[in-house]
C-alpha cells in the first residue's frame, strides 16, 4: 500500500477506521485467539549501539548492567516453563550489534537454538545484524522467525540511532527472508516521531514481499539515563489507530501489542485487540522492563472470551507474492 492510502485511512473518523480494521481482522483471524509469546533476554546489556531508547546500550548510564550470555541449561528451563504456561512462541533477545559466523558466541547461540527448537514451540531470535550465512545457519538450527524492527521511518531513524543505518536494518531483513525464516518487524511509537513517520514505517512494512509474519507495535518505555528518558507518552487513540492501520495493510500478520502494555489500562488493551492486535508478550518481564503479570493477562483474556492461540504446527515462513518486487522498499 502507498503512503497516500495509509494517510486516507489515518484521516478517517476513529469509529470508521476501527470498523474497517475489524472487518479485515475477522476475515483473516476469525478464531478469537491471542498468541502468547514469551521473551527472554539471553544476553543483557553492554551493547555497542546507541539506540536512544534502549536500556541496554553501553553508551548510557542506566540501571541495566552488562551480563554474560546465559547458560544453555537455564535458557532451556525458561523455555520449558514458557511452553507449560501456554506460550507458543519463545523469543530470545541479545544486546548485540549483530552476530558473526565463525565466532564462539555464534556457535553457542546455534547450539542453544537447536535445543530450544526440540521443544516444539516457534523459535524466534533477535540478535541484531545478520549476514547471509548467519541467517542460513540460524534457520538450519531451528529458528522459525527473526525479530528485527525498523522501528520508525528512514528519515527519523537517523535521529534515534547513529551507529547503524536504516539500510543496515533492511539488509538484515532481506537475509532473513532469503534464508526462509519469517520476518518479525515493527516499531516503537513515542520516539518523537510525526504521524507521517509512523505511516511511512507501516508503508515500508506493508510493502515487504512477503509481508512480515508478525509486526510488533511497541510503545516507548522511557528509560532513565537514555536520551529519551523524558519522552511524553503516546496518545492512546494514536496507538489504536496504528494497530488498526497495521491490521488493514498487513492483514495476515500477527500484530503484537508489545512494550508499554504495563502502562495501558485493560480497556485500552481491549480496544487494541478489537482493532486488530492478536499477539502479546506474556510473562512479567520483557527484556529489561516490566510486563503485566501472567495471571492478569489470563484474566483479561477470559473476561473478553479470547483464547490463547493454539500452537502453529506449520512453522514455515509466508511465501512471496510473484507479482511484487522482493526488495523491501525504501520510501
Ligand atoms: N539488539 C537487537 C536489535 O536491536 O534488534 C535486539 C534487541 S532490541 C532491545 C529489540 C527491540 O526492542 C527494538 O528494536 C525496539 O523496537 C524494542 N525496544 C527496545 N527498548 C525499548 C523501549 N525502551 N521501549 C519500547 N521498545 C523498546
Ligand atoms: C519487540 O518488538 N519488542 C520486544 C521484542 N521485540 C524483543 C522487546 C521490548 C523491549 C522493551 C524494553 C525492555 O524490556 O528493555
Ligand atoms: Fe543494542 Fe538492540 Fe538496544 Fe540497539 S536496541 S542498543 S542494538 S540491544
Amino acid at each position: 500500500m502507498q503512503f497516500d492510502e495509509l494517510k486516507s485511512l489515518y484521516d478517517l473518523p476513529f469509529f470508521d477506521l476501527i470498523q474497517r480494521s475489524r472487518k479485515v481482522h475477522e476475515a483473516n483471524w476469525p478464531e478469537n485467539e491471542i498468541q502468547l509469546c514469551t521473551l527472554l533476554s539471553i544476553k543483557t546489556g553492554g551493547c555497542s549501539e546507541d539506540c536512544s531508547y534502549c536500556a541496554q546500550s553501553a553508551r548510557y548510564t542506566t540501571e541495566v548492567g552488562a551480563e554474560r550470555l546465559m547458560e544453555k541449561c537455564d535458557i532451556l528451563e525458561r523455555a520449558r516453563a514458557a511452553r507449560e504456561n501456554g506460550s507458543t512462541r519463545f523469543c530470545m533477545g541479545a544486546a548485540w550489534k549483530g552476530v558473526r559466523d565463525g565466532t564462539k558466541r555464534f556457535d553457542q547461540v546455534l547450539d542453544i537454538v537447536e535445543s530450544v527448537a526440540e521443544l516444539g514451540m516457534e523459535v524466534c531470535t533477535t540478535l541484531g545484524e545478520l549476514g547471509e550465512v548467519e541467517a542460513e545457519k540460524l534457520k538450519k538450527a531451528g529458528v522459525t522467525a527473526y525479530n528485527h524492527n525498523i522501528d520508525t521511518s528512514p528519515e527519523h531513524y537517523k535521529n534515534i540511532v547513529s551507529t547503524h543505518t536504516f539500510q543496515d536494518r533492511l539488509n538484515t531483513l532481506r537475509h532473513v527472508q532469503d534464508a526462509g525464516m519469517s520476518v518479525c518487524s515493527g516499531g516503537i511509537l513515542g520516539l518523537g516521531e510525526s504521524t507521517e513517520d509512523r505511516l511511512k514505517m507501516l508503508e515500508i512494512l506493508s510493502n515487504f514481499n512477503p509481508q512480515p509474519e508478525s509486526v510488533p507495535i511497541n510503545s516507548l518505555v522511557p528509560i532513565p539515563g537514555t536520551p529519551l528518558a523524558e519522552s511524553q507518552g503516546v496518545d492512546s487513540f494514536e496507538v489504536v489507530r496504528m494497530i488498526a492501520i497495521a491490521r488493514i495493510t498487513i492483514p495476515k500478520a500477527k500484530v503484537r501489542l508489545s512494550a508499554g502494555r504495563k502502562q495501558m489500562s485493560e480497556e485500552l488493551q481491549t480496544l487494541c485487540f478489537f482493532a486488530g492486535a492478536n499477539s502479546i508478550f506474556y510473562g512479567d518481564k520483557l527484556l529489561t522492563t516490566g510486563n503485566p503479570q501472567s495471571e492478569a493477562d489470563l484474566n483479561l483474556l477470559k473476561k473478553l472470551g479470547l483464547q490463547p492461540q493454539k500452537p502453529n504446527r506449520d512453522l514455515s515462513a509466508p511465501d512471496a507474492e510473484d507479482t511484487r518486487p522482493r526488495e523491501p522498499a525504501l520510501a
